[in-house]
């Protein structure tokens, strides 16, 4: 039987409700401060200041945060390991990192005082998509140098609900666990919850009957579209959780219950919308690049740091009543895209086309080659058992499909090969979308 979540307010979501005047109070004291603390111990962050003539004291209202330089991921690598810290090392309770596809790993670093933050963040993350004290909260995020097991983890008990911190993989395992221990939550990626999802029915277990009933899903870009497969196929209501180790980890911003974006938790991360090439802000609404600022940062305050990740802020009033603005899904970062015979292309949207096909199963990966000079893409897709035992027809017809879905919503002709269940490799932490055999 799933349990109803209850509808009263969590006290810890206080912050989330407060006017909009007060919480700028709030932001721009914090502004004030984390500014004077980087010019004072960053080096790199002085330097800039200095070359726009520019001092902590020229900052006096929010507005004046569009003088302040950004941060830029090179310059995590740049300075790797410990270049932008601007605690010492005995004031650094945690380190975690960030490996990357290519070169160094970016290190990020906590005061105890930033741990609270984030654990503030993180509790009210699971508060705000309806979780609380009794509640059981699987947390298969991976632990170790990855933030999404011990940001979850921390948050979790401080909420008061009872963790069981078993980290990713080892899928027979958490199916066994989630169905003995009672678990009413899972934190994990979307992908790999669609393995757990695929897997359950082999040990016997229908996850309709089990207690769970919400997923804290995120660190991977996911659509619309693989919500509603997911809840689906699961009963359960997955919520959409947003963040990155260089800002915190998870927890920068969560979906309420209405589902419709996750909320900044703007008291602590301040959120600006530029255009990617301009460098210009965006109005609310308005797409571009997310650049966020730490109000409270103590160890590594990062300054307006350009996050390549694209959305738009929504400052429409939200159903729950919650003041903090909302990001639009993210479904897509700037270096994601690849560019195929001159049309830009984002995975999301091959994502968005393809579960809109009848008979396509949420596993897919796109293998990118070039052949005589010619770039080509070729889709792989898994496809019900039902699909591939239907005459050779149906299969063409779902085939067809599938290339008129991709072509219309991007404009691109692509090769779409349908593949049996289970044959695209799973991860049990961000899922590989995009294989690019071009430079191999
Ligand atoms: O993925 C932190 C995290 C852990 C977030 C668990 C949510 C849950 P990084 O490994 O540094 O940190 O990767 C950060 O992942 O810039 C986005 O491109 C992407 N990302 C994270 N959450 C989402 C999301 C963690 N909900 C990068 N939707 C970010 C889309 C996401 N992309």
């Amino acid at each position: 039987m799933k349990k109803s979540p209850p509808a009263t307010f969590h006290p810890v979501s206080t912050p989330d409700f407060l006017p909009r005047e007060r919480l700028e109070e709030l932001q721009l004291q914090r502004l004030k401060a984390i500014v004077r603390r980087a010019y004072d111990h960053v080096e790199l962050f002085r330097k800039r200041m200095n070359e726009r003539d520019l001092e902590p004291g020229d900052i006096r209202s929010l507005a004046d945060v569009a003088k302040l330089p950004f941060t830029v991921k090179t310059d995590l690598r740049d300075t790797y390991p410990f270049g932008l810290f601007a605690s010492p090392m005995k004031d650094i309770v945690r380190l975690h990192a960030s490996t990357g596809t290519t070169g160094k790993p970016i290190v990020v670093a906590y005061t105890r005082e930033d741990i609270g933050v984030w654990e503030n963040v993180m509790m009210r993350s699971f508060a705000a998509c309806g979780l609380h004290a009794g509640d059981v909260i699987q947390n298969a995020y991976g632990y170790g140098l990855f933030t999404g097991g011990l940001g979850a983890h921390y948050g979790a008990e401080a909420l008061g609900a009872t963790v069981i911190p078993i980290s990713g993989g080892n899928t027979q395992r958490q199916l066994m666990v989630m169905k003995d221990f009672g678990a009413t939550a899972i934190c994990c990626t979307p992908s790999y919850f669609l393995h757990l999802v695929e897997q359950a029915p082999e040990l016997g277990i229908r996850l309709k009957d089990l207690p769970l009933r919400a997923g804290v899903f995120g660190a991977e870009p996911w659509t619309e579209s693989m919500r509603r497969r997911i809840e689906a196929e699961s009963g359960i209501k997955a919520y959409d959780i947003y963040g990155l180790s260089e800002i915190i980890g998870p927890g920068v911003a969560m979906e309420c219950r209405c589902q419709s974006g996750p909320h900044i938790f703007e008291d602590w991360f301040y959120p600006e919308i530029i255009n990617s090439e301009t460098g210009k802000l965006c109005a609310d609404g308005e797409e571009g690049e997310l650049v966020l600022t730490t109000l409270g940062k103590q160890a590594m305050p990062m300054i307006r740091y350009r996050t390549r990740d694209i959305t738009a802020l929504a400052s429409e009033p939200c159903e729950c009543g919650r003041t903090l603005r909302r990001i639009k899904r993210i479904g897509r970062r700037s270096d994601d895209m690849f560019i195929i015979r001159g049309v830009n292309v984002y995975p999301s949207q091959i994502e968005t086309a393809l579960l809109k096909v009848e008979g396509t199963l949420p596993h897919y990966q796109i293998i990118l080659t070039r052949d005589q000079g010619l770039d080509e893409v070729e889709v792989q897709v898994e496809v019900t058992r039902d699909v591939f035992g239907d005459t050779i027809g149906a299969v063409d017809q779902v085939r067809h499909n599938l290339c008129k879905s991709i072509e219309s919503l991007t404009g691109l002709r692509v090769n779409v090969r349908l593949v049996q269940p289970q044959t695209i490799p799973r991860s049990e932490g961000k899922a590989k979308r995009v294989v690019d055999q071009r430079k191999m």
